[in-house]
């Protein structure tokens, strides 16, 4: 393990006004979002609507790295050039989505279980030779009537770090993604009691592993309210219980924290983050991972004529990534949407 390119790839991961671009949607999630906006998804239209993302001219500005699924990260431009090799010439990093998905977890029904540990170590080796710098594994938690159970924590916890551990074996900096579902009439006091579980296990079991949290990152949802939940949370209220939230498990070492939205409005998901980088000194940096957030509108435009709508698509993806990087820096302010290009 080369702790010290784990950690200068973990600090350039997280860099002040930077984060990352979820684009790891596998084949199945693919078929969902291009449905929805009447796209047929084939491998062709799958590949081009990437490539737009990739070459995105000036997304460098805002984005350090971009997470592929195991499809994206062998498909290359038009022009024939690797997709991660396109990132690395920006100066971005390649990253990769190594779990295999989340499974029913036995005996507990309306749980779940990430699978993919077989063969990872194979399967990074390979990654590493695309160039992926980074990887994604993410853990599924529900909250509900007695769930998260501890032997959904404790699972998910342990192959969480057994993926972290292999990750760093191979120099690979590992996201470990535990996603708390904002689906559901949970309160936010809920959420804060099972985001409070699976990160404190998961840290126990990082440590247990010998990983290396200066070569790490956390991808963590946020302390929320379920969208059904009768009182729904403020800005205010997301922002505070989040960063809590946080303080009382993640470790300082630990090389920054990323979040997805998870289902979040465009501009709520960039109001919250921006929030908590406003809540004063912290002892990581504060990010964005976002994939919905981020690409809703962008792919809404592009399908909308899919030869002709590649620029206005892209300038609404600088536009995202850039209300996106002042958010990490608590400079964001929701009048700034009015000049949005969309
Ligand atoms: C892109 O979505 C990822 C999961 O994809 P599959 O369900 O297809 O495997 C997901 O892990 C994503 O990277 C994060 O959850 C962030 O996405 P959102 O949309 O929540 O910001």
């Amino acid at each position: 393990m080369d702790a010290s390119l784990l950690h200068a790839n973990a600090k350039k991961m997280v860099a002040p006004g930077k984060g990352l671009l979820a684009a790891d949607e596998s084949t199945a999630s693919c078929e969902k979002r291009f449905a929805a906006v009447g796209v047929p998804c084939t491998e062709e239209t799958r590949r081009a609507y990437r490539e737009l993302i990739v070459v995105a001219p000036g997304i460098e500005e805002y984005v350090s790295g971009i997470i592929f699924y195991d499809e994206t990260i062998r498909q290359s431009t038009k022009d024939g050039k690797r997709f991660p090799d396109v990132l690395l010439e920006k100066g971005m990093l390649p990253g990769i989505k190594v779990d295999t998905g989340a499974k029913d977890l036995a005996l507990h029904a309306g749980e779940k279980i990430t699978e993919g540990l077989d063969g990872l170590r194979e399967r990074l080796a390979e990654y590493k030779t695309f160039g992926a710098a980074f990887a994604k594994w993410r853990a599924v938690i529900t909250i509900g009537e007695g769930v998260p159970s501890e032997a959904c924590i404790d699972a998910n916890a342990e192959a969480m770090a057994r993926y972290a551990a292999l990750c760093q074996e191979a120099d690979i900096v590992p996201i470990v993604e535990p996603e708390v579902l904002i689906d559901g009439d949970h309160s936010l006091e809920q959420c804060y009691q099972a985001t409070l579980a699976i990160h404190k296990k998961l840290f126990e079991k990082l440590a247990e592993e010998g990983v290396h949290l200066e070569g790490a990152i956390l991808k963590s949802s946020m302390v929320i309210a379920g969208t059904q939940a009768a009182k729904q949370s403020s800005v205010h209220e997301v922002a505070e219980a989040t960063v809590r939230c946080l303080k009382e498990n993640a470790p300082a070492d630990l090389a920054g924290i990323v979040f997805l939205s998870g289902g979040q409005g465009d501009e709520q998901a960039t109001a919250h983050l921006d929030a908590m980088n406003k809540t004063g000194a912290l002892p990581w940096p504060l990010t964005f991972s976002y994939s919905r957030a981020i690409q809703n509108p962008v792919l809404k435009i592009w399908a909308a004529d899919t030869h002709a709508n590649t620029e206005k698509a892209q300038a609404a993806l600088l536009f995202r990534a850039k209300m996106n990087s002042l958010a990490a820096l608590g400079k964001y302010a929701s009048e700034m949407e009015s000049e949005r290009p969309y």
